[in-house]
């Protein structure tokens, strides 16, 4: 018997409601994640991947770069966006516009039109890296979405409510998936799971998590 679900289809692609204003888009980049991840290796050739620190001094297990006009950055002094890479003292790299056209039809497709996003947060798990339960909420712009794409490993996304204690739902975010957040859950809390040990053929051992933001 033939499955009736082929992940490596690029036509299964389908949406499913995880709030009012949240849709995460199964499969919505498989077609087109090697051309992403080409973008992707452009960009941290300019600005690499580096572990940045909380305001109290930790290490984030995440490794970070950032294209568009600004990036997101965090060390003592906070959390915030600004213009230059810390690392190089250069701007970001500019945003490939095929990454942001892409990241416009997820918002399109999910209710969102008119997303303008400036920048890409670029995320790389490796086995055990993981994010904690939080807001994001840097933007000036919180009626804008936040648009995630998922690349490489499968990984447990954690997505809560709008306080950091109470209930959570655990999905399973894998390659290709898009979720897309605004309206009255743009502020939800939501976290990633340690990464399991794995081997993906386009990423290697690795997770690749962009999200688009509209800053202004
Ligand atoms: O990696 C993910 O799926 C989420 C990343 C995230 O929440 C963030 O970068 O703010
Ligand atoms: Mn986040």
């Amino acid at each position: 018997m033939q499955d009736l679900f082929d992940i490596n289809d690029p036509d299964d692609v389908w949406p499913e409601t995880l709030g009012s204003g949240t849709t995460w888009i199964h499969g919505f980049l498989v077609a087109q994640a090697g051309q992403v991840m080409a973008d992707i290796a452009r960009v941290v050739a300019q600005a690499p991947y580096r572990h940045l620190s909380t305001p109290g001094g930790k290490r984030m297990s995440v490794a970070m770069s950032n294209c568009g006009t600004q990036g997101w950055v965090s060390d003592r002094a906070g959390y915030r966006y600004q213009t230059t890479d810390p690392h190089t003292a250069k701007p970001w790299p500019a945003m490939p516009p095929g990454l942001r056209a892409l990241a416009q039809q997820a918002a399109k497709d999910s209710g969102y039109d008119g997303f303008e996003p400036g920048v890409c947060l670029i995320n790389h798990y490796a086995p055990g890296a993981r994010m904690g339960l939080h807001q994001d909420r840097d933007e000036n712009n919180l009626t804008a979405p936040i648009v995630s794409f998922s690349l490489g490993l499968p990984a447990t996304f954690i997505w809560g409510g709008w306080q950091r204690t109470g209930t959570t739902r655990r999905i399973m975010l894998r390659h290709g998936d898009a979720v897309v957040w605004g309206g009255e859950d743009r502020l939800r809390f939501h976290g990633v799971a340690p990464l399991k040990d794995g081997e993906h053929a386009l990423t290697g051992r690795a997770r690749i998590n962009l999200t688009f933001r509209q800053i202004n």
